[in-house]
């Protein structure tokens, strides 16, 4: 795959990215909510643990890689670029304070993804600069999710999306009656934890968040 295939290839699968979160799980595991998430069609998936052990982490990623692998999806890891490696992740995601996007791609190479959270224009080109495939920003709206997630403005989402070459996606609070307020922005697509995991019909809400995405996308 060439540059210009990949960024088409990671841009294409920003369109409805499900991001993990131990704090919206209820009655079914990580991988049952996964599972469900797959069935709805979601186009991208992160693994975000922050506090499990390594040993469970790994047993857990191995397991919902091969999972994601049979809906063709790729698996994002959150932040732990050793077991992104040990269990073959498609990449990584990283924010400001974790490893430098250029560290991740050393020690990564060039076909995997790297993903780094950006909250401002200066911080996205850098990132960009360093190797980042995609670039998550955000908080677009106001979220219980992530307790440090300020709520960016609109025109700065749009300014980030204008400054860079590769695609955007937004994040935070991002819910079924909000999405289209995102249309314009020239986000490529929507990154959501409980507005798919906090759902009690999982797939649904998929569904429905997919369909809004492709509309988002269009304006
Ligand atoms: N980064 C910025 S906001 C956020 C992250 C990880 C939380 C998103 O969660 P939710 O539940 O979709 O608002
Ligand atoms: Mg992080």
């Amino acid at each position: 795959m060439n540059c210009a295939e990949k960024r088409e290839m990671v841009r294409r699968a920003l369109l409805l990215y499900a991001v993990t979160d131990r704090s919206w799980v209820g009655e079914k595991t990580i991988y049952e909510q996964v599972k469900a998430s797959l069935d709805g069609g979601i186009t991208l998936l992160q693994l975000r643990e922050k506090e499990m052990p390594y040993e469970d982490f790994l047993r857990e990623a191995k397991d919902i890689k091969a999972l994601a692998a049979s809906y063709r999806v790729p698996m994002m890891i959150n932040d732990n670029v050793d077991l992104a490696l040990a269990v073959d992740a498609d990449g990584v995601h990283v924010g400001q304070s974790d490893m430098e996007a250029g560290s991740v791609r050393e020690k990564l190479g060039q076909d995997k993804i790297i993903g780094v959270s950006a909250r401002t224009v200066l911080e996205a080109l850098r990132a960009e600069k360093a190797g980042a495939d995609y670039l998550g920003v955000g908080a677009v709206f106001s979220t219980s999710t992530k307790e440090d997630a300020d709520v960016i403005a609109w025109n700065t989402l749009k300014e980030v999306c204008q400054a860079v070459s590769i695609p955007v996606v937004a994040i935070g609070g991002i819910k079924k009656n909000n999405v289209m307020q995102l249309a314009g922005s020239g986000a490529a697509g929507i990154s959501v934890i409980s507005g798919i995991f906090g759902q009690p019909d999982i797939r649904t809400a998929c569904e429905e968040l997919l369909a809004l995405a492709k509309e988002m996308i269009k304006k």
